[in-house]
C-alpha cells in the first residue's frame, strides 16, 4: 500500500524552549539537565542546544563532563511543567493537518498524510503542508522543528534527522536509496553499537554495503531481528501510524558483577537507573502513576514493592522519593545480599 509519512521532531527541545525563556541566553551554548555542582554534579544532560553540542556536548551525556567539556555553558534544571505544556500545544497544531497523528514523544510525532496521494502532486501537496505546519508552529511557539516526508515511517525520520536543525526534506520513493545509501549503519533506528560492531566485522559500514548482503545472511547473524535490518538497508517499513500506541510500562534494572549489600555501591546504581527510567518516561512523554521496585537476592528469589501515587507525576523527585523508600524498606527488610536492582513506571498516562 503506497502512503505518505511526515516525521516531525522539534530541535533542541527542551534547551530551545529555555532559550526561548531567557533572551539573555541567545546564542550561548544551553545544557539542560542535572546541577552540574562544579563539576561534582551527578546525573545526566537531558538535552543542550546546537551551540553546546559544538563542544560534544549531548543528551545522557555526564553533567559532570559536560561541565568540563564547557564549564562558561548555561546549565539549567529541566521545567517539566512548562516543556509538557509546549509540547500539548505544538501537537494540537499538528493534529489539525491529519487525523492520522502519533505523538511519539514529548517532541516527536508521525503524521500519515496519504490523503495527498489522490491529488496530481502528492509530493509537493506534502511540502506545501510541512511548510504551513513549521510555519504555524514558529507563529504559535516561536520554536523550530525539522520535518521529513517520504514513503514510510523509517524515511521520514531520516530524512528529518538528516536536516536539522530546522529543516524539511521531502524524499520521494524514486529517491530513496540516494538517502540511505551513504547513511553509516548506526543511523538506522535500532542498530546500536554492539550490531555495528559486528557489522563492521564483516566489513559492512553503510547502508549501501548492508543493502548489498543477503536476508539469509543477516539472519544467520541476527536471528529474527536480521530480517528487520534487511528491510531497513532496503528503505522498507511497513508500519502504519498508530493514534493509540500502547507502553505499558518504562523499566531498567542492574545486575551486579559481585552481589552487594554495600550501602553506597547500592545507592550509587539505584540512582542511575532512576535517571534511566526518567530519561525514557519524559522522552516517551508520559506521566506514571506506580513505581516498583524489583529486588534479586544472591538466592535468585525476586521480590517487587510498589506504591501508587493519587495522581499521575512526571516529577523527578517524586520518583527519587519514592523509588528510594521502597528500597530501603528491601534493606532494612532483608539482609541478603543483592544481585539486581531495578525500577519500573507503569500506569502510564500522557498529559
Ligand atoms: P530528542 O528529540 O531526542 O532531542 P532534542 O529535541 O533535544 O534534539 P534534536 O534536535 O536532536 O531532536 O529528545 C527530545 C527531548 O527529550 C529533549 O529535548 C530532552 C528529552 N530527552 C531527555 O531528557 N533525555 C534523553 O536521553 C533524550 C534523548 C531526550
Ligand atoms: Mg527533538
Amino acid at each position: 500500500m503506497d502512503r505518505i509519512i511526515l516525521h516531525i521532531d522539534m530541535d533542541c527541545f527542551f534547551a530551545q524552549i529555555e532559550e526561548r525563556e531567557n533572551p539573555r541566553f541567545k546564542g550561548k551554548p544551553i545544557v539542560v539537565g542535572a546541577d552540574p555542582k562544579g563539576g561534582k554534579g551527578r546525573g545526566v544532560v537531558s538535552t543542550a542546544n546546537y551551540e553546546a553540542r559544538k563542544y560534544g556536548i549531548h543528551s545522557a551525556l555526564p553533567i559532570s563532563q559536560a561541565f568540563r567539556l564547557c564549564p562558561g555553558a548555561v546549565f539549567l534544571p529541566p521545567n517539566m511543567e512548562l516543556y509538557e505544556q509546549v509540547s500539548l500545544s505544538i501537537f494540537n497544531t499538528v493534529s489539525d493537518f491529519s487525523p492520522l497523528c502519533e505523538v511519539v514523544s514529548l517532541d516527536e510525532a508521525y503524521l500519515d498524510i496519504s490523503f495527498l496521494l489522490e491529488q496530481g502532486f502528492p509530493y509537493e501537496g506534502a511540502e506545501r503542508l510541512a511548510k504551513k505546519m513549521k510555519d504555524d508552529i514558529r507563529k504559535k511557539e516561536a520554536l523550530t522543528c525539522s520535518i521529513g516526508v517520504g514513503p514510510n515511517k523509517l524515511v521520514a525520520k531520516i530524512a528529518a534527522q538528516k536536516v536539522k536543525p530546522d529543516g524539511l526534506l521531502l524524499v520521494k520513493p524514486a529517491r530513496v536509496r540516494e538517502l540511505l545509501d551513504p547513511l553509516d549503519v548506526t543511523e538506522l533506528p535500532g542498530v546500536g553499537k554492539a550490531t555495528a560492531r559486528r557489522l563492521r566485522a564483516e566489513n559492512i559500514n553503510t547502508v549501501k554495503q548492508l543493502a548489498s548482503v543477503s536476508k539469509g545472511f543477516l539472519e544467520k547473524m541476527f536471528g529474527k531481528p536480521g530480517t528487520d535490518i534487511y528491510e531497513m538497508a532496503r528503505g522498507k517499513d511497513g508500519r502504519g501510524v498508530n493514534t493509540e500506541r500502547e507502553i505499558k510500562s518504562i523499566g531498567s534494572e542492574y545486575t551486579f558483577q559481585r552481589d552487594t549489600r554495600e550501602p553506597a555501591k547500592l545507592l550509587r546504581t539505584f540512582s542511575d537507573i532512576i535517571e534511566q527510567v526518567y530519561g525514557r518516561l519524559v522522552q516517551e512523554g508520559f506521566l506514571f502513576r506506580t513505581v516498583t521496585v524489583v529486588c534479586r537476592f544472591s538466592d535468585f528469589t525476586t521480590r517487587t514493592k510498589s506504591t501508587t501515587l493519587k495522581a499521575p507525576a512526571q516529577d523527578f523527585r517524586a520518583l527519587e522519593k519514592t523509588a528510594k523508600t521502597l528500597l530501603l524498606k528491601f534493606l532494612t527488610g532483608d539482609n541478603r545480599p543483592i544481585r539486581l536492582v531495578g525500577v519500573r513506571l507503569s500506569k502510564l498516562v500522557r498529559p
